[in-house]
């Protein structure tokens, strides 16, 4: 039996049997299962679920031509010479506002086509049903529970999805290139509350030192600060869980490679320390995200039953005249699913 023939759930075990076993055009088919939410993607999903807790999920986010792509193929490079597998999901803006290359034609320029520890995918940031982040994690799960080392989500740092997708990986890296304005880019985008690592790409510019100076000082209390707070604030309110980490700045310049090599030692260091405490609560976050979006989609695919197609025609009819508010009509839908 090939993966075209039987039934969903046959096809899905063909398909995640071949996913596990590496077999790139399984993988593939997967994927755009997965994007296009079929059935048989989405059990499959299932059986591959519970081999994705062993991989590294890094996501890599930025300003348009900070240098993410040319960085994450920098980061292949890295991650092959040290014997370790890696996946790709790159998500291409739909709109050519980027002066980026797309990563594919980077990576292809470094020839990994025959390499097997080597798999990249990329995805158009627009028209995903159940959003973007749940299509992405789902791919990376996917590509995690394929055996993977670690699987980098590269997003461009610039619509609330994008950013989503970035901060629900284990570990995320915010990129900044060397200032292009008075301020530093990241900042406008609020892209540096999700960071777990800064990288100011771009090392050979002048004044990427100065940018990395700079964040420092914003991103590390100061030992003033430290003290104003103790001497005439109100007491500090007591925090539960993990303190939060302030994340670590690095140059680097990935044209060349330059810093690679310990942006990923950080990489790993993350993690590492943050098994017990931060990996755990991205990835609940994750959880709670990936879950919130397929709730929602699935309320709404059984709302578009044709059993409920009257009254949903109804009910927004009713609250765009404004006889009946959104809130109350929600309600009602909601009540109509479990009666
Ligand atoms: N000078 C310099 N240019 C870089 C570096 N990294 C990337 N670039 C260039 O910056 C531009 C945008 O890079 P790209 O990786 O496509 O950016 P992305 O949009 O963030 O993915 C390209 O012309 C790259 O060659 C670097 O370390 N130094
Ligand atoms: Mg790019």
């Amino acid at each position: 039996m090939t993966a075209a023939d039987g039934t969903p759930a046959e096809r899905a075990h063909v398909l995640a049997t071949a996913a596990r076993a590496g077999d790139r055009r399984a993988l593939a088919r997967l994927l755009t299962g997965v994007e296009n939410h079929t059935r048989t993607a989405e059990l499959a999903l299932r059986a591959l679920y519970p081999d994705a807790a062993a991989s590294h999920l890094v996501g890599i986010t930025g300003p348009p031509g900070a240098g993410k792509s040319t960085l994450v193929a920098a980061l292949i490079a890295e991650l092959r010479g040290r014997g370790r597998t890696v996946a790709v999901v790159a998500v291409d803006p739909s709109s050519p506002i980027t002066g980026g290359a797309l990563l594919g034609d980077r990576v292809r320029m470094q020839s990994y086509a025959a390499d097997d520890g080597v798999f990249i995918r990329s995805m158009a940031s627009r028209g995903h049903a159940g959003g973007l982040s749940s299509t992405s994690a789902a791919a990376a799960s996917v590509l995690a529970a394929s055996g993977f080392d670690y699987v980098l989500l590269e997003t461009v740092g610039t619509g609330q999805s994008e950013v989503e997708v970035a901060a629900a990986a284990d570990t995320t890296v915010v990129l900044e290139a060397p200032e292009m304005g008075d301020e530093v880019q990241a900042i406008k985008a609020g892209l540096l509350e999700v960071a777990d690592i800064v990288v100011v790409n771009k090392g050979d510019r002048p004044g990427a030192q100065r940018t990395a100076a700079q964040l420092r000082a914003m991103l590390t209390p100061s030992a003033a600060e430290t003290h104003a707070d103790s001497a005439d604030g109100p007491a500090p309110s007591p925090r539960r869980g993990p303190q939060p980490r302030h994340p670590e700045i690095l140059v680097t310049t990935a044209a060349t490679g330059d810093g690679v090599p310990a942006l990923l030692d950080a990489v790993i260091r993350h993690r590492e320390e943050g098994v017990d405490g931060v990996t755990r609560v991205a990835r609940r976050g994750r959880a709670a995200a990936q879950l919130r979006a397929l709730v929602a989609e699935r309320t709404w695919a059984r709302l578009d039953d044709p059993a409920h197609q009257a009254l949903v025609d109804q009910v927004v009819d009713e609250v765009a005249a404004h006889t009946l508010d959104p809130y109350a009509a929600a309600d009602r839908l909601l009540a109509a699913l479990h009666p």
